[in-house]
């Protein structure tokens, strides 16, 4: 049989082979040629029992999410599986890879279920804002317990086989790793025992104990943040517990079909293509990535411990230096307790932690232990005298070949590569805080860096699962310096009247975990105070620069780690507006001669929107970011960004360009230096495009 789906008779066992590479997504091809072949067997009086598995790597990892937002075209996977449940003939879902989404609900519709130890089992369609569209909904909560079967929905979260086999969802662990052999293997002994068929959707729902949904539903509530998928997952399960199959089935439709059509669903399907199109930057094309095994790190502070253990837990052997024995024992002290945390969260085995501490880490208070290294990362204080000085001494000291690159958040990386006599060795490699933890990393390029530099960066990166964004030079890079516009827009709407309360409370009704001046006080106010005080030379006298920020670090407030910030932060975590803010705030005003007005949360969202659109399209235009998805992806893994709004520039595109225009343009009659149209955005309102179009 030709196309991605054929099938072997052997020994009275129909084995149907799905072959769709890379991840054997179920395509209208696979979804025609899986449906003829099940029944086809079916019919086939040389026939006992079929088993469908996949080639290569996986199972059907899911729906092929590139037919979204076309035309659906027939057969649909819920009608196949239906079909494919109904068969006369045991089936035997042998699963290997991941089996996620309509690959699960695949398997859901077999009789039996068959894996390997190193498969794993999910639904994540709540992550591109959809639904098991499937029978998911309808036929784990008849598997397995319907609590599990909720959290396994709502969040996407894969499991492994062995927890898969104790809920009851696959029936066997195959020993070995072909899972060819062992589900033929395991048909032949259903055969022999006599199995018969046993459809999912025939079963009965699992007891539920009363308010157990209920309680399951006020967290997956809390949890969604805007997310609308989450509590549609929750009502297409209680239809499976309160309706019979087919008509929970149809509900289920009714819900996919909604979430389909909403904006969220394409925003997260946006921001899933983007995850995988961001790491496709010229330079992998024409450079060679470096070996990169040992690495040093300069600086055991917040960032250098961070990104020591990150690298530590990609493998790697790891020296850190710091300026004397004090400092890096208190490193070592860091980092160890970093890996603990690791150990705790079953992240890190005990053996592996142990060989870590053993042998992979280690600090020095001498550079000159950094002569075999062939990376090596810089995290000192942000200050361009002191980074020159280390990059000197950096030169001298490593191998030809190693790569010196600089964790810096703002600073200049061809001012600090001149300092070497081998610039196309230097590159920026700024991490997100904590560094073990953020998957955000910016791969800065500076003027003369060579591309296989750039390629061992993106190199590093995957070692260490984070997603790689390539940045031009410019000062705070793609991420920090739309964060500075945008705040410098925050807070002119705090100077025209609204309270930094206000902000927090919009921002986060319109989807960040936090509002800007939360962050803030978590991430400590004298950070922001440095960087600004380093900008004060260069500050245009044409600038509202907002100074209450200032004022309140001049009282020694430096948020959460001084007890006072923007808030009170209560030894219990707790956080409490603090009037003494709204009194500077108010006095600046006066002394600004600003009559303070009612600023409504729209007014800061849009306000807020626009700067961080206008800078993007600044960033986009300049060449700093290569597209405008490595806008999307910066703001969406290091700023908070909700995903289901699918990063700025996809928000910008939903809304309208025209919007965005326009809100600048009001906004420019209250500040004409700040609120400069962006040419490029100005370039695609005229011209009626969209963002994605320049996506490629
Ligand atoms: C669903 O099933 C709906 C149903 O309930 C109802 C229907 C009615 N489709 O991630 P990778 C591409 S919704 C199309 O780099 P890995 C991906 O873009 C679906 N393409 O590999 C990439 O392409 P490229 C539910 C897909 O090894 C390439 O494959 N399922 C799909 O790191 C390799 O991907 C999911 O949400 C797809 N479904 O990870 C699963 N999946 O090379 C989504 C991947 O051009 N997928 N591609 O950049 C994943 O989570 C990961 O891809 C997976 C492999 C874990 C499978």
């Amino acid at each position: 049989m030709s196309g991605p789906v054929s099938t072997k008779i052997e020994d009275r066992i129909a084995v149907i082979e799905i072959n769709n590479p890379p991840v054997n997504a179920a395509s209208h091809a696979v979804r025609e040629g899986l449906i003829s072949a099940v029944l086809d067997a079916d019919a086939n009086a040389d026939v006992d029992a079929i088993v469908i598995y996949g080639a290569g790597n996986t199972f059907i990892a899911g729906a092929d999410i590139k037919e979204f937002g076309q035309p659906p075209k027939a057969p649909h996977l819920p009608q196949l599986i239906d079909e494919m449940e109904a068969v006369s003939k045991p089936t035997v879902a042998a699963l290997h890879g991941t089996a996620l989404g309509g690959g699960l609900e695949t398997a859901l519709g077999s009789h039996y279920r068959i894996a390997l130890a190193t498969a794993r089992f999910g639904l994540p369609e709540v992550h591109l804002g959809l639904l098991p569209g499937a029978g998911g909904t309808q036929r784990l909560p008849r598997v397995i317990p319907v609590a599990k079967a909720a959290q396994m929905m709502t969040s996407g979260t894969m499991i492994g086989a062995q927890e898969a086999l104790q809920l009851g969802l696959i029936d066997e662990i195959a020993e070995g790793d072909d899972i060819r052999s062992a589900g033929f293997a395991y048909a032949q002994k259903l055969v022999a025992d006599g199995a018969g068929v046993r459809p999912t959707s025939a079963r009965a729902p699992m007891p539920v104990a009363e308010g157990e949904l209920d309680a399951v539903r006020a967290k997956v509530a809390k949890a969604a943040r805007g997310l609308i998928a989450p509590l549609k997952i929750m009502d297409a399960i209680e239809a499976a517990l309160t309706l019979p199959f087919d008509e929970g089935q149809q509900k289920e439709r009714a819900l996919f079909m909604e979430l389909m059509a909403d904006e969220q669903r394409s925003a997260m399907i946006h921001a899933f293509f983007a995850d995988r199109q961001v790491g496709k930057v010229p330079e992998l094309k024409t450079g060679t990535p470096r070996d990169i095994r040992k690495i040093g790190v300069v600086g055991g502070g917040t960032m250098g411990a961070g990104i020591a253990t990150s690298a530590l837990l990609a493998g790697l052997d790891v020296t850190l230096a710091e300026r004397d024995d004090e400092a890096a024992a208190k490193a070592l002290e860091t980092v160890s307790g970093h890996l603990s945390g690791a150990v705790k969260r079953g992240k890190l085995k005990q053996e592996k932690h142990d060989a870590i501490i053993g042998g992979k880490f280690r600090t020095t208070t001498d550079y000159a232990d950094f002569a075999d290294v062939d990376l090596v990362i810089e995290a000192v204080f942000e200050s361009m005298e002191v980074k020159k000085d280390v990059f000197g001494k950096l030169d001298m000291i490593c191998k030809p070949g190693a790569i010196l690159a600089s964790n810096t958040s703002y600073l200049n990386i061809d001012e600090i590569a001149a300092m070497t006599q081998r610039p196309e060795d230097v590159i920026g490699l700024h991490f997100f805080s904590p560094a073990h933890v953020m998957r955000l990393l910016e791969v800065v390029v500076g003027k003369k860096t060579s591309d296989d530099v750039v390629a061992s960066g993106f190199a590093l990166a995957k070692k260490m699962r984070k997603i790689a964004v390539r940045s031009g030079v410019c000062d705070g890079f793609i991420g920090n310096r739309i964060l500075n516009t945008y705040a410098t827009a925050i807070n002119g709407a705090v100077l025209a009247g609204a309270s930094p309360y206000d902000v927090d409370r919009a921002m986060e009704e319109f989807g960040l975990a936090m509002g800007l001046f939360r962050v803030a006080d978590l991430a400590g106010l004298d950070i922001g105070w440095a960087n600004r005080k380093r900008m004060a030379p260069d500050r245009d006298p044409r600038e509202q620069y907002a100074e209450f920020a200032d004022k309140i670090c001049e009282l020694g407030r430096y948020g959460r780690k001084t007890g006072r910030g923007f808030y009170i932060h209560g030894a219990d975590g707790s956080e409490t507006p603090d009037p003494e803010v709204l009194d500077i705030i108010a006095a600046e005003r006066a002394a600004k001669g600003i009559t303070p007005r009612e600023i409504s949360d729209t007014e800061i969202i849009d306000r807020y929107m626009a700067a961080m659109v206008n800078e993007s399209a600044k960033v986009v235009g300049e060449g700093i970011a290569l597209r405008p998805l490595d806008v999307d992806i910066t703001l969406l893994n290091g700023y908070g960004f909700p995903r289901w709004r699918g990063g700025p520039l996809h928000y910008a595109d939903t809304v309208g360009l025209d919007k965005i225009l326009n809100d600048i343009k009001i906004f420019q009659k209250e500040d004409d230096f700040f609120w400069q149209p962006a040419p490029l955005l100005e370039k695609l309102a005229a011209e009626g495009g969209k963002f994605a179009d320049l996506n490629g």
